[in-house]
């Protein structure tokens, strides 16, 4: 256990990851953020406020890695941990910002985005990497990143897998606030007061239409059937087992296209 910090005052829960040098989001931290979430509800809090330490140089490495199953089976199933995470944080009654400090990798990026609010230190990253680790990313996931990204700016972060600034994400709509890192809380905090001062019933419900519209895509289930085979392929691959093989090892993947 402690994975994270929390605190709650005058009705704004904060939940602080605090998971070693680059908070993975490892099973442990996020039973521990899940949890947490829980006690927050039953403690009537109006916002929460999801960020890493002061002065942190990575907000999260994403998913951890070493977590992710090399033996044949779908590494981002409807029960992995982030998947459960991204969902409760999506079905939460109350409005989540997510506060940004460092880079943020991989799954983390979606966990980021799928927050109701982003405020980002002006030097922050973020950067999509399943393909520089071979991981067929999952068709919810991809989803989610259509709900927030416009599509020749998520097909770069992804194809590419590079850094992309919170600045550049702010002028495309993806980030709420850009602050300094010492004014970072300070406007954080006050997008938070701006919300504790309209009506949560409403907040709630708008949360859950939001959710519930921007998630009503009709796939038919031989469209779905033929992206999980497609997505089969590529875990069953051996550029999959090359990408975390590579990252284990700390070296470039040499990924072979089989
Ligand atoms: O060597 P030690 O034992 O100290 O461990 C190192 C890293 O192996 C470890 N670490 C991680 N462990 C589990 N899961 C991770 N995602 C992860 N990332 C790093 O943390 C220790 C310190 O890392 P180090 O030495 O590289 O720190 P750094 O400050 O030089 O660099 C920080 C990063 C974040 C730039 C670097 O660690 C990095 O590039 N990490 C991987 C970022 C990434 O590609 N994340 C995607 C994870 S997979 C995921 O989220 C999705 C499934 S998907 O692939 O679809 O996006």
């Amino acid at each position: 256990m402690g994975t994270i910090l929390s605190t709650i005052a005058e009705q704004v829960g904060t939940i602080t990851l605090k998971n070693g040098k680059v908070n993975p989001l490892s099973k442990a931290l996020i039973d521990e953020i899940q949890l947490e979430l829980e006690h927050m509800k039953s403690r009537s809090v109006r916002v929460v406020v999801l960020r890493a330490e002061k002065g942190v140089k990575v907000f999260s490495a994403g998913h951890d890695v070493t977590e992710l199953p090399t033996n044949g089976r779908d590494p981002l199933t409807y029960n992995d941990p982030l998947r459960q995470l991204i969902r409760a944080i999506e079905k939460y009654p109350v409005p989540i910002i997510a506060m940004i400090e460092g880079s943020v990798w991989g799954g983390a990026c979606e966990l980021v985005m799928c927050c109701d609010l982003i405020v980002a230190a002006e030097d922050s990253t973020f950067a999509i990497t399943p393909a520089k680790l071979g991981v067929p990313y999952d068709i919810y996931g991809m989803l989610n990143f259509i709900k927030v990204l416009d599509i020749h700016l998520l097909k770069e972060m992804l194809f590419g897998a590079q850094p992309v600034t919170a600045q550049r994400l702010a002028e495309c709509g993806v980030v709420n606030r850009i602050a300094t890192r010492d004014q970072l809380e300070t406007a954080t905090m006050n997008l938070a007061q701006q919300i504790k001062r309209t009506s949560p019933l409403v907040q709630c419900i708008l949360k859950e239409e939001l959710r519930v519209l921007s998630s009503a895509s009709p796939l038919n289930p031989e469209a779905y059937e033929r992206i999980q085979s497609l997505r089969r392929e590529v875990y069953d691959s051996s550029d999959y087992q090359e990408g975390i093989r590579a990252f284990k090892e700390k070296r470039d993947p040499e990924f072979q296209g089989k």
